[in-house]
């Protein structure tokens, strides 16, 4: 499955597959653009198929439902979602279209590469785990993001070489950018989702 996103300032790519033999993605994604901030949420559900994707979907509601939020709100408030379901795990990243500047918090294996125009490449930390509705520590960093930077951010079913991803940078359009990394991915026996985001 296929989605483009046009907004004001970026555009979105997001591509998403099931592992094979399940009808249910178990990842889940959000992404929007308002007047103040673009911001873009990452989940793996637990297991896969409809349990893995209930809890994924749950956190990424609560992503969208509360988006004015802090990112530091916006987890706690995804984490309270997974008791009584399997749990998954989660990254958030939220960006001041005023400032530039990014606020991002990741517990458990999803990516984020930021590209800066001027060549320098930001890998913010994932914390290990995963959200299963106890109390959780919850770290939030900033990162710049000035006009003009790029973004990739994929589940742990997407496995890219970093020279693979460093492309993503030389490509003009999230489309280009966006053919290239989906045709270098090797097969893989789990949920994807990729997300490459430009500027427009
Ligand atoms: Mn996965």
């Amino acid at each position: 499955m296929y989605h483009h996103y046009e907004f004001d300032q970026l555009t979105v790519a997001a591509y998403q597959k099931a592992k094979d033999g399940n009808q249910m993605c178990g990842d889940s994604y959000f992404v929007e653009e308002t007047k103040d901030h673009f911001i873009c949420a990452v989940a793996d559900g637990l297991g896969s198929g409809d349990l893995a994707r209930d809890s994924s979907l749950a956190a990424i509601n609560a992503v969208k439902d509360n988006q004015e939020e802090d990112v530091d709100e916006l987890m706690k408030l995804a984490n309270e979602e997974m008791k009584g379901k399997r749990g998954c795990v989660l990254s958030i990243f939220k960006l001041n279209l005023q400032t530039r500047q990014m606020e991002f918090s990741g517990i458990g294996n999803i990516n984020l590469i930021v590209y800066h125009p001027d060549g320098r490449i930001i890998r913010p930390i994932s914390y290990s785990g995963y959200l299963s509705g106890k109390l959780q520590k919850v770290k939030v960093q900033n990162i710049e993001y000035p006009k003009g930077s790029s973004f990739i951010t994929f589940s742990d079913g997407v496995q890219i070489s970093s020279r693979n991803h460093a492309m993503i940078a030389k490509y003009d359009t999230v489309e280009e950018s966006f053919r290239h990394l989906t045709n270098t991915l090797p097969p893989t026996n789990d949920d994807i989702t990729l997300l490459v985001g430009k500027p427009v």
